[in-house]
């Protein structure tokens, strides 16, 4: 695999003395938090594997990243200032300029001085005697904190299957969620993709611009929506900086944290002529708000098949070969699976230089020195891109060896999916935050306002920890069973938990089926978090 250059770097030299709070991960969750426990005069140090900030941007380098909800919601609304400041050039923003804005936010807040780069954390125990973490990187460097704050990210360990023979093949190897800093050109070359998800669906139509041949292995299909991007004017742009605050206010009211137009209307009250009228209006319209269409569609099968069969009719419209449409029309639940948002997707498979392998039956045989083998053929390729995803919501947070009260392991007690109290904390582990945890509304919304509301919850738990002379805050079991099964029973109720998606980490060998995120929206969460803290934190014990 071709490393990013920042994995050759050594751990920067860990400062020495004691921190109110240790953040690992400078991503967008990390710098916020930062900042709010900096402004509140707390002592707080950011460690982060790579050397510049911006998590999921900084990684996530393939050609064609970009986010696939709208940049002007995609983005912080902590100060009103930044929000009027900042000019984002395209109603969806690509990798490039998020990570420009991530960067900005750090210098803009004169952040960089407490991060320390280069630093992959790779064990946090705590240290019951003392009352704090200990916190140590791969080379045996430690820092000691009150508080520990994962700042980890939902989709930041990337999956590599254990393919036969994956070491054996001599050509260039990439993952979409790993890609290299410098510039990868496949000009002329033959190149593979593994996976049809995001990450594929927006790399394919540029790498396929670019390649002599692309082979797109695909396991399971997947529903794309356009995304009809585009440069916002600056009129847009002055309209919406004119009423910030409404948009906020408007967004915040719905259940994904966007604010786009959701109907109450059923699907299977509506005629069928109407309704597809609906549904063509919101494909021209683009984006994730396709679902919004009707109330039933992620309750009802039937009111699910309606929508799944008008985007089917959409890809047989635009793949030329009928059996090539076949293959790309997805035959499961729209929006079981998280929805792609594309640029060109299927009208990708009309070029003569890019061919489908469909893998549904058989799997990858093998990948050999030469390329992909596949039902006894061998697909010889220059370059093997794996779109293969990631260990989701857990994955990061398990990767580090992070042990509690009594030696207590997060892998142990993880062992049969994750159990949190709110997705913010974990009994037997005091004075352990998670942003965006699983357990909370997280990748089901939109999330910078989701980092938002967990950070200023923390930021506000810690100065009520201070302001009353508490030392310890760590949900009690009982907290942590009632929202754990309130999180399972909510999502048992919705079509979302019929397929094989990451949210249930069914894409991982081994991992248990458990629905991650809170699947009962984003106002919901907001409303049972403040009414916690306004408790006195309820359901957590203080000490
Ligand atoms: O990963 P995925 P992703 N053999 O897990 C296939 C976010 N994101 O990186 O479906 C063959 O969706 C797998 O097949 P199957 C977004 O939330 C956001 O694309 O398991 N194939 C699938 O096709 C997204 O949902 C943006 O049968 C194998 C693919 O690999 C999430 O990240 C952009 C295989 C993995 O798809 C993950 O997206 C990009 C095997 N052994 C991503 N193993 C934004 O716009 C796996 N696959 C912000």
């Amino acid at each position: 695999m071709t490393q990013p250059q920042v994995q050759a770097k050594r751990t920067e030299t860990l400062p020495k003395g004691n921190f109110d709070a240790v953040i690992v991960g400078a991503g967008f969750a990390g710098l916020y938090m930062l900042h709010r426990l900096r402004e509140m005069g707390f002592k707080a140090r950011v460690l982060e594997a790579g050397s510049g900030v911006g998590g999921t941007w900084y990684w996530n380098r393939y050609p064609g990243a970009r986010c696939d909800v709208e940049s002007v919601q995609y983005s912080f609304q902590f100060s009103d200032a930044l929000q009027q400041d900042w000019d984002w050039s395209e109603r969806y923003a690509a990798q490039p300029e998020l990570l420009a804005y991530a960067n900005h936010v750090a210098d803009r807040f004169d952040l960089r001085r407490d991060i320390q780069f280069n630093t992959r954390v790779s064990r946090a125990s705590f240290d019951e005697t003392a009352g704090r973490w200990v916190i140590e990187t791969g080379d045996g460097a430690r820092v000691t904190a009150t508080h520990c704050i994962m700042a980890t990210g939902c989709l930041s360990s990337p999956n590599m299957p254990a393919f036969k023979g994956l070491e054996t093949f001599a050509g260039e190897r990439y993952h979409t969620g790993y890609w290299p800093h410098e510039n990868i050109d496949f000009t002329g070359k033959r190149v593979a993709m593994i996976g049809t998800g995001s990450s594929a669906v927006q790399s394919i139509p540029i790498i396929a611009g670019q390649a002599k041949q692309l082979f797109v292995f695909q396991r399971t299909p997947n529903y794309a929506i356009p995304a009809h991007n585009a440069p916002l004017t600056p009129q847009y742009r002055r309209a919406i900086k004119a009423d910030y605050a409404g948009l906020r206010e408007r967004a915040r009211k719905n259940m994904t944290g966007i604010d786009f137009d959701y109907s109450d209307a059923a699907a299977l009250e509506t005629p069928p002529d109407e309704r597809a009228r609906e549904y063509e209006t919101r494909w021209q319209r683009g984006g994730l708000s396709f679902l919004g269409a009707y109330k039933d569609l992620m309750v009802d099968q039937a009111a699910n098949d309606t929508a799944a069969e008008f985007v089917r009719a959409k890809i047989r419209e635009k793949v030329r070969d009928a059996r090539v449409a076949e293959l790309l029309a997805p035959k499961n639940t729209i929006g079981c699976k998280r929805l792609c948002i594309d640029i060109g997707y299927y009208e990708t498979f009309n070029r003569p230089n890019v061919s489908l392998v469909d893998v549904s039956e058989s799997g990858i045989e093998a990948i050999t020195q030469q390329g992909v083998k596949v039902e006894g053929r061998e697909y010889k390729v220059d370059a093997i891109v794996f779109a293969t995803g990631f260990d989701a919501m857990t994955g990061a947070l398990l990767k580090i060896d992070i042990r509690g009260k009594g030696g207590l392991s997060l892998r142990e007690k993880w062992r049969e999916g994750p159990r949190t109290y709110l997705g913010l904390g974990m009994a037997g582990f005091p004075n352990l935050f998670t942003i965006t945890g699983p357990g909370s509304p997280s990748v089901l919304t939109n999330m910078l306002p989701t980092i938002e509301q967990h950070v200023d919850w923390i930021a506000d738990c810690l100065g009520y920890l201070r302001d009353h002379g508490l030392a310890r805050i760590e949900p009690s079991e009982q907290a942590e069973q009632d929202w754990g099964a309130h999180v399972g029973e909510l999502a048992g109720r919705t079509l979302r938990y019929t397929c094989g998606s990451w949210y249930l980490g069914v894409n991982i060998p081994g991992k248990p089926r458990v629905f991650m995120p809170y699947i009962g929206g984003f106002p919901r969460y907001i409303e049972k978090c403040s009414e916690v803290a306004g408790k006195g934190y309820e359901g957590f014990l203080l000490g």
